[in-house]
């Protein structure tokens, strides 16, 4: 069994990768400052006793080295991020010092404590605009917000120091993610968990556009296994992957899917378009079931209804 360090363990991808981790029968350190982590997103993970939080902040210099060094390590999963694109336009030196700057000095603790393996947490938002469907890996990476260069920037330093100091790189660049913990609290949150909030509260949901605008949805599950394979498989060479289901899913069926569940709802309000929106999102998924053996299992339908029936 593994011992994996997991920045950002209580955010909402964080909290499911420490799960599965756990399940799996790892032991995992994971670090959150809990700028939008949540001590209840790891309310499972912190009655095990494989299960070690530590309150830090990875982009203080050393920080992540030291609480490296406390042991050997395995895999570093770095998910720590400020993770808002709407933020990083608002506040780019904020976005240049938690998404590049902690990239940076996560790939120094690897190199200093030799951990064998690093999973990054990058984004379809390295792609921008892309509209040859579906986007390959390959595709040309334009992105158009702080966040999205931040990705790739990060990328990029993550698999330097990696083939200079000899340790493997997984760059997952996840699409649309959703599930349970996902925090609907901005208008700018993944719009699976504003319907699911609106929906609860008995309120309309608005769609901006005609609604045929289509995503590919990942579900957190999904995700987080293929965290656990990238961060636990030895055997895997350093290499960028999209994590995606390869399946496009409209707004207009995702709303449909939940006004079954909820047969007395108010009617889909509908509203212009968003400014730089894209029409049409939809990932290759086959170098990560190639490299990863990893293929999403979670389909839309089952994933929302998942997610309804939470309490
Ligand atoms: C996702 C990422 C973003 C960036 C981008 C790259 C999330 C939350 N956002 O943006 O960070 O990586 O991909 O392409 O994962 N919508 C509504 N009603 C609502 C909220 C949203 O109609 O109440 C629409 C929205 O206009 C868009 C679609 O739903 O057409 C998806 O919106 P989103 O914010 O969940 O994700 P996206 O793909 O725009």
């Amino acid at each position: 069994m593994a011992h994996i360090f997991v920045s950002g363990a209580a955010g909402f991808i964080g909290s499911h990768t420490v799960d599965g981790l756990l399940r799996a029968g790892h032991s995992v350190t994971g670090v959150d400052n809990f700028r939008s982590g949540r001590h209840e997103n790891l309310s499972a993970a912190l009655a095990s006793d494989q299960f070690t939080l530590i309150e830090a902040d990875v982009a203080e210099p050393g920080a992540v080295a030291e609480i490296c060094g406390r042991q050997p390590t395995d895999a570093i999963i770095h998910l720590a991020a400020l993770v808002s694109v709407q933020e990083s336009i608002a506040n780019p030196e904020l976005n240049h010092a938690l998404n590049v700057r902690a990239t940076h000095l996560v790939a120094e603790a690897a190199r200093l404590h030799r951990v064998p393996r690093v999973v990054f947490a990058s984004s379809a938002a390295v792609y921008g605009n892309a509209t040859d469907l579906p986007i390959r890996e390959s595709a040309e990476k334009k992105p158009i917000s702080p966040y999205g260069a931040a990705k790739l920037a990060s990328e990029a330093l993550l698999l330097g120091h990696g083939a200079a100091f000899g340790f493997a790189v997984r760059c997952q660049r996840y699409f649309n993610v959703y599930g349970p913990r996902q925090d609907p609290a901005s208008p700018y949150s993944g719009v699976v968990s504003i319907f699911d909030r609106r929906y609860r509260e008995g309120k309309p949901v608005t769609i901006y556009g005609d609604g045929r605008q289509t995503r590919d949805f990942v579900s957190v599950h999904d995700v987080a296994r293929a965290n656990l394979i990238a961060a636990t498989q030895s055997s895997l060479a350093s290499g960028v992957a999209n994590i995606c289901t390869g399946c496009a899913t409209s707004l207009l069926e995702v709303a449909t899917i939940f006004a079954q569940h909820y047969p007395k709802a108010a009617p889909v309000a509908h509203a212009a378009g968003r400014s730089g929106d894209i029409i049409h999102s939809l990932g290759a998924p086959e170098i990560a079931r190639a490299e990863l053996r990893f293929r999403a299992e979670v389909a839309i339908a089952t994933g929302l209804a998942e997610l309804i029936r939470l309490p």
